[in-house]
């Protein structure tokens, strides 16, 4: 059985999800319904990293304790997935008691091995990154090389993973596997930063500075660094490690059900380090298998600024869709970001994008069903429908090889030229002018039935982004739900009734 397991960013519960995360998340899902469409059995894991001390300091500054706050952002991420139609199967919560346990359960087996040893360590802090920097790095300024925020001076014991054992194999790993990371421009730069000595890592904060976290199984005095604990997450949700399993057996759960290996890690380029340095070097010292493949898109930016909650210029996602509808949000995202690179946010954009939609999708979709109404009564003709073979088959191995290489935004280009062809195929036949040849009746036939055959392909593809309107589609087509990839390859629908049913994508005026 072909199985996969695909994650998003567990997304700090320190404000309301942006316009960022839901391109991450609606990018996992657009994926998730597309290996679901090819047969595959999909797990699909989002949620929220919900300790630290950032974490710490916005409850703080809103008067609240930091478990108040991560509930009321965890509900407010969830139901922003919902309304965004995102088919996930498991919200996991970085404060759960299941995830503390395999936090626990993983610091154990690295002490256990001796992969942890403590140090005192003094040096300068970022809380807004959540790391630490060397002198030379913050410069006489103090500031944070990242985020340009003051840094703190810290002195305090640590513990450390030896994760500079570990550079070697991991270069190694890089470069045994190619595709590992994705795009070719992130593993570049991440083979260039793995050209300097690696550092051990540290992954504890002294509970006198930072009590909300997990606390060190092997030390009552100390947290687990949060990056540590929130990279965790991915195990956690496969099922693999036991929670429970206790100090004298860290311990495996049911390995051959579990979930783990993830078949993709996808996220921003801002957390490539910590997915593709931290995080495999933390589970080869732990004997656990890397993730298969890991994605690391680009930039949502605002006028020359990356979009982020701290600098303040965040877009709204939920209220897009109040005129634009969820599909209309969810297209815009994936069309106009091509996977990988940055890409810039304007409303005249959003509203060029939803305009394709509507006036070649939508469009076609419309042209289409009213003519089969108009001239056939609503019964799609019984004639071999294959006027845009080539087309349809082309573009579907185009599409199928685009979403395998998970270059979604060529997928969603070339789905959108198989509509615009088909356009050009009406305008081309003029079914009005066959309808009124008297000996036209075969060539009309064959005109309506190729459009409900390209319409009924064109629903599988555009299924996995626009999902709810697809299924509307194929409803009016008259089928029972949309088909599959391989199903639409072959599909007829002669002696379907059509119904035509109000806009697909309505106009919106700005
Ligand atoms: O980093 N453009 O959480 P976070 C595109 N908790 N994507 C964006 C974006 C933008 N302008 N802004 C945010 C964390 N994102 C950690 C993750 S995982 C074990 C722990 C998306 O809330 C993008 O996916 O800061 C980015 O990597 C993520 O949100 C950062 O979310």
């Amino acid at each position: 059985m072909n199985r996969r397991y695909l994650t998003t960013p567990i997304y700090y519960a320190t404000g309301d999800p942006h316009l960022g995360h839901a391109y991450t998340t609606v990018l996992a899902d657009t994926l998730a319904r597309y290996y679901r469409q090819t047969g595959a059995e999909v797990r699909f894991l989002t949620g929220t990293d919900e300790h630290g001390q950032k974490m710490q300091e916005a409850a703080a500054k809103r008067d609240m304790t930091p478990i108040e706050l991560a509930d009321q952002m965890a509900e407010s991420f969830e139901a922003a997935w919902k309304d965004l139609n995102i088919s996930f199967d498991r919200f996991l919560r970085t404060s759960e008691p299941e995830h503390i346990g395999v936090v626990s359960t993983v610091l154990e087996r690295l002490w256990a091995k001796g992969q942890i040893y403590d140090d005192v360590y003094s040096g300068w802090y970022c809380v807004q990154e959540e790391r630490y920097w060397t002198e030379r790095e913050v410069g006489a300024e103090h500031l944070c090389p990242d985020c340009k925020r003051p840094v703190e001076f810290v002195e305090e014991k640590n513990y450390f993973f030896r994760m500079s054992d570990y550079q070697e194999r991991l270069i190694q790993h890089i470069e045994d596997h190619p595709g590992w990371i994705v795009p070719g421009t992130r593993r570049n730069e991440i083979l260039g930063f793995l050209k300097q000595p690696l550092q051990d890592l540290s992954i504890s904060r002294p509970k006198s500075r930072l009590a909300w976290g997990v606390t060190l199984p092997f030390d009552p005095d100390h947290v687990c660094y949060v990056w540590v604990d929130a990279l965790i997450n991915y195990v956690t949700a496969s099922g693999l490690l036991d929670p429970d399993s206790g100090p004298d057996q860290p311990g495996f759960t049911d390995q051959g059900n579990s979930w783990w290996p993830a078949s993709l890690h996808i996220m921003g380029k801002d957390i490539i380090t910590t997915h593709a340095v931290y995080w495999p070097t933390l589970l080869m010292a732990a004997d656990l298998p890397l993730p298969k493949q890991i994605l690391a898109h680009g930039w949502w930016i605002m006028e020359d600024e990356k979009m982020a909650k701290s600098v303040g210029n965040v877009v709204d996602p939920l209220a897009l869709r109040e005129d634009y509808g969820t599909d209309g949000v969810r297209w815009y995202l994936l069309r106009d970001m091509p996977t990988g690179s940055d890409a810039s946010y304007t409303p005249e954009r959003f509203h060029a994008r939803y305009d394709e939609l509507a006036n070649v999708l939508g469009n076609l979709a419309s042209r289409a069903i009213s003519m089969i109404v108009k001239y056939r009564d609503g019964i799609i003709p019984e004639a071999a429908g294959d006027g845009l073979e080539a087309d349809i088959a082309s573009t579907l191995s185009a599409v199928t090889g685009h979403m395998d290489a998970l270059r979604v935004h060529d997928a969603m280009a070339t789905s959108m030229d198989l509509a615009r062809t088909a356009n050009g195929y009406v305008d081309r036949r003029e079914p009005w002018s066959q309808a009124k040849d008297p000996s036209g009746a075969e060539d009309l036939d064959e005109t309506l039935a190729s459009l409900a055959r390209v319409l009924a392909v064109l629903t599988a593809l555009f299924l996995p982004v626009t999902p709810q309107k697809m299924t509307d589609l194929a409803g009016r087509l008259g089928l029972k739900s949309v088909p599959t990839l391989d199903q639409a390859r072959s599909i007829s629908l002669g002696g379907l009734r059509v119904e035509k049913g109000a806009p697909l994508f309505p106009r919106v005026d700005r």
